[in-house]
């Protein structure tokens, strides 16, 4: 499809084919509703990619919504649309500082996010927040707490809040973030905020996507190393003690000495920079402008050592591959061959009539030649 031929007549199934990826979602947007799907949206044209373009790059609020509606869409006449928009906004991308928080749910995520996400939006930034949350088609639950909880933030002129997609693989939903972060600095914001659940796998996909990791933690009580893995911690550029007011301020005090401590064995994530441990109080205001400055002080160290740009660089070309790697593997095992083969060979192998390499040669070769009669036929 070419730029520009989208006929203002066109209309697209737009409500039916889009529902997949925007109902729901882990962070507040106003207007959403918890445990049943959103309502249809009305049904209206796509606009042209000059329309996408124009509309993301003046700031118009709604056409930035609806740009990363596109890029969220399932539907293929929607994702080649939505790559030609991106293809166009691309040069105008790169400018914000990429900023990943992770941890466990409970740990304060969203309500750090909306101290330090309205001090920065009163420093004169604009803040986009984004969130990869894999299962959010399912815990729609705490849509409700995050409105409540990024209620101030959710109003700054300056900041703009977006759930995360819904309706999913990992690899999906990192896909539409990663693809909306740039759509979001297209249209001016200067520091993207990604707030992810600490409970598996989208920590590293975050990772993948940003300048920053910021690794949230509560105070334990004594064994402080036990609850998250070992691996997590050497995903982060610093970690941050939350809830550090009243009688928890101590605790965090503690937990700080201890992660200190323990920081010093760890590799490092990001070459040259030695993760520290913090504490923070979105209910005081303690720590909050201390952490960013310390975001501030790794932006300028990387960016003079050339580590940042590297870093971009790599990110870029690993971005590729999981692409790839997703697509195939989607391909492969949403093919109806692979579906119907695939239990008997697990259970064939499970009970050790089988071996592995014989059983995973034979579905691989069914899937090609069934791909190959597809294509003659
Ligand atoms: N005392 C105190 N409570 C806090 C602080 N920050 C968050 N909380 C409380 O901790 C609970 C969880 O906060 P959230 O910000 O929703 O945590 P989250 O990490 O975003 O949680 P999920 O999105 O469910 O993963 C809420 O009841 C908050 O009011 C803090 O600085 N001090
Ligand atoms: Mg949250």
């Amino acid at each position: 499809m070419s730029s520009g031929q989208q006929s203002s007549s066109e209309e697209m199934p737009f409500a039916l084919s889009v529902l997949e990826g925007v109902t729901g979602g882990h962070d507040g947007l106003p207007g959403q509703r918890v445990g049943a799907p959103a309502p249809p949206p009305p049904r209206r044209r796509l606009l042209t990619v000059e329309e996408y373009v124009a509309g993301v790059r003046s700031g118009d609020r709604s056409i930035l919504a609806r740009a990363i509606t596109l890029i969220e869409s399932n539907a293929p006449a929607h994702i080649s649309l939505a790559q030609e928009v991106l293809r166009e906004l691309l040069p105008y991308t790169g400018g914000s500082l990429r900023v990943g928080i992770t941890g466990v749910p409970g740990v304060g995520k969203s309500t750090f996010i909306e101290a330090l996400g309205t001090m920065l939006c009163d420093r004169g930034h604009r803040v986009a927040v984004l969130a990869v949350d894999p299962s959010s088609s399912i815990s729609r639950g705490s849509i409700l707490g995050d409105k409540t909880r990024m209620e101030r933030l959710a109003h700054h002129p300056n900041a703009y809040i977006r759930p995360s997609p819904t309706g999913g693989s990992l690899g999906g939903v990192a896909r539409k973030s990663r693809e909306t972060l740039l759509i979001c600095e297209a249209a001016g914001f200067d520091i993207v905020l990604v707030e992810t659940v600490g409970v598996g796998q989208s920590e590293i996909a975050v990772r993948g996507m940003v300048d920053f990791f910021l690794l949230l933690m509560l105070a334990g009580a004594g064994d402080e190393l036990q609850g998250i893995k070992k691996g997590i911690i050497e995903l982060a550029d610093a970690l941050l003690i939350t809830k550090a007011d009243g009688d928890n301020r101590t605790r965090a005090l503690a937990a700080q000495a201890e992660y200190s401590r323990a920081l010093r064995y760890l590799t490092p994530a990001t070459e040259g920079w030695r993760p520290r441990a913090y504490i923070c109080s979105a209910q005081t205001g303690e720590g909050i402008a201390e952490i960013w400055r310390e975001i501030e002080r790794f932006r300028d160290e990387t960016t003079a050592s050339g580590v940042f740009a590297a870093r971009r660089r790599e990110q870029a070309r690993d971005w590729v591959y999981t692409l790839i790697e997703d697509h195939l593997r989607t391909r492969f095992f949403g093919h109806p061959v692979v579906q119907e083969r695939l239990p008997a060979i697990e259970k064939a192998v499970v009970e050790g009539t089988l071996p592995v390499t014989t059983a995973v040669q034979d579905l691989i070769r069914a899937f090609e030649s069934a791909l190959q009669g597809g294509e003659k036929g």
